[in-house]
């Protein structure tokens, strides 16, 4: 429940709002009735029978005329607001609400009671690159149903979901806002939810399943109820920005668009971009990675980009091209998977996937996944099993050869999925390496290359051994001895100078990383970026040296104090000579 104070803060600048915000949208449709209505029938007859067309590629407007979509009333409304979080701000919680904090903090993973202290419809700042504001789209432009799955989700950033996405678009483009509850246990997302809704959101419908569907099926049942042209699916902890809806409907058919991702703050609800934009793309464990953008996508950097893989929950699409695709293929399992199954799919069967830059939506990242595991084994590997065996053809060995125990798992029927792929006649997934995501294999390279050292890390003038302890990030390490001289001495002293030319301790993802040139610079362990700067070694096995090229310094230490750090190389200083337990002479020389 929210707090009552809160709750009668939301209520009272819910209403005040409201009061301006209906004003315009009466004003808008007053203006535009008959368009709206004129346009529906053409989009109507425009999308019918388009499956059995394959060369209407674009969406064929009536005219090519463009406009400026701004809502420029609504943005100086959102201009003068102050308050708790407007204008994106941080908020901190007033004393004394310590205990009501750290209840809501534990069912949902961020700070909710301060998302209760903020405004439904708060006003965030424009954070687009400034080329966004004078852009221009169709001026007929197709009606989008947008599809918000939830389980669970804190009743104030649901609403606060909702009614940012409908504030920030024109309103005759928004056939419908779809609230699917998959099968919440909350009380307040029952009754409460409901009566703000039709007091509030006239647009927005709640659908609720009737058992636990998972996040996939949550939004196919969304988009089965959808009427609008254009489908668009967002998590319900999310909050649509300035002027967000046309750049994705304004692209043609078989183009899928995901919006720019901002970060609002788990703790602050303070709203920020998390970067200025990346092509999403995959390791051979299918973790979620990100590829640079290419030197034709910084040119324009207000233009949508091409991008081989969806971040995950956060895109537009046609509606009946999603289901000339199949929708989602329902044998994937509560969440996992989903996005590297649609991306595939759209880009090998004649589509395309690109990233809006001028369309930005801000997304809560959790502190912690508040939901109990839902106890029914590797689902998640069942659905990246499902996913290689229809998309990746030959690829999925290198997803098995990571995870092994994945060729064991039954993925079950996957008959319907495969004859989809050949009705399609969709692209083998080479040619998605090769044409789309051809510049992976260079930062996630199949078959990793071999390491060009490894073992323990002996130092001559010492015969002292590198230990890293177990320690983490952001921590120093030292001398040791040898655990090969005393075996009953405990530490970590298996390294590997693995291909990205970084030094880490054996199976583990932390690198030794220094960040200074300075005489007796230290050495930290920092997570492994790949990158090399900060990170990059070179094992020199003639003089017996690790050098470090941004530095332009040697590994040295004090052998009294058991002390690692940096210093100038000097060929004639025995702390500074380290003899590496195995190498490979031809992999170093060929560096
Ligand atoms: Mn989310």
């Amino acid at each position: 429940m929210l707090k009552r104070n809160a709750r009668k803060f939301l209520k009272i600048s819910f209403f005040v709002s409201l009061l301006l915000i209906s004003g315009i949208v009466l004003l808008k449709s007053f203006i535009t009735v008959n368009d709206i209505d004129a346009n529906n029938v053409k989009n109507r007859e425009k999308y019918s029978g388009l499956p059995n067309a394959p060369n209407k590629h674009k969406i064929a407007p009536t005219t090519n005329e463009k406009i400026d979509w701004h809502n420029y009333t609504e943005i100086k409304i959102e201009q003068n607001r102050k308050g708790p979080g407007e204008q994106g701000t941080a908020f901190y919680l007033p004393p004394g609400t310590e205990s009501r904090k750290e209840a809501l903090y534990k069912v949902n993973g961020f700070n909710a009671l301060a998302s209760d202290y903020i405004a439904i419809n708060r006003s965030i700042v424009d954070i687009r690159h400034k080329d966004c504001s004078k852009k221009k789209y169709l001026k007929n432009l197709p009606t989008a149903s947008i599809v918000v799955p939830f389980h669970n989700e804190h009743l104030s950033t649901l609403l606060r979901t909702a009614t940012s996405v409908i504030n920030r678009a024109p309103p005759h483009l928004i056939k419908e806002v779809i609230l699917v509850d998959d099968f919440s246990t909350k009380a307040e997302l029952k009754q409460e939810l409901e009566n703000y809704v039709r007091k509030y959101l006239p647009k927005v419908v709640v659908l609720r399943a009737t058992k636990r569907e998972g996040l996939i099926r949550a939004r196919l049942i969304g988009a089965r109820f959808a009427k609008g042209d254009v489908l668009i699916f967002l998590d319900s902890h999310t909050e649509a920005s300035i002027n967000w809806l046309p750049p994705p409907i304004a692209q043609d058919r078989r183009t899928v668009v995901c919006p720019f991702i901002d970060v609002i703050d788990y703790e602050t609800f303070a709203y920020r971009a998390q970067d200025e934009g990346a092509r999403g793309s995959f390791d051979w464990e299918l973790y979620y990675k990100r590829l640079p953008l290419l030197p034709e996508d910084l040119e324009q950097p207000a233009e949508p980009f091409k991008s081989p893989v969806m971040a995950g929950g956060l895109f537009a699409m046609d509606r009946s091209y999603f289901w000339e695709l199949g929708g989602y293929d329902e044998g994937l399992d509560v969440w996992g998977g989903e996005q590297y199954e649609l991306s595939f799919k759209i880009w090998q069967c004649g589509g395309q996937m690109v990233d809006a830059p001028c369309s930005r939506i801000g997304h809560i990242y959790r502190k912690f996944p508040p939901f109990p595991n839902p106890g029914i084994g590797d689902f998640v590997g069942r659905n990246y099993k499902r996913v290689a065996e229809v998309w990746m053809d030959e690829y999925k060995e290198y997803l098995y050869l990571r995870r092994p125990h994945y060729r064991n798992l039954d993925p079950g029927d996957i008959s319907k999925q495969k004859s989809l792929r050949e009705k399609l006649k969709c692209k083998p997934f080479k040619w998605f390496m090769e044409e789309i995501a051809f510049d992976q294999p260079k930062k996630y390279p199949p078959i990793e290359p071999p390491n060009f050292a490894s073992g323990e890390i002996r130092n001559v003038a010492s015969n002292l051994c590198i230990d890293t302890k177990f320690q983490k990030q952001n921590d120093r390490f030292g001398l040791e001895k040898c655990t090969k001289d005393v075996p009953s001495q405990g530490g970590e002293q298996q390294f590997e100078l693995t291909w990205h030319k970084d030094i880490r301790p054996k199976k583990r993802t932390v690198c030794f990383d220094v960040s200074s040139s300075d005489n007796h610079a230290p050495v930290v362990l920092w997570s492994c970026h790949g990158m090399q700067g900060n990170q990059e070694w070179k094992y020199d096995y003639k003089k017996l040296q690790l050098y470090h090229p941004i530095s332009g310094h040697c590994l040295d230490c004090d052998i009294e104090r058991k002390e690692v750090f940096m210093s100038p190389c000097d060929t004639n200083v025995i702390t500074q000579k380290w003899n590496f337990q195995t190498f490979n002479r031809t992999a170093l020389d060929n560096w």
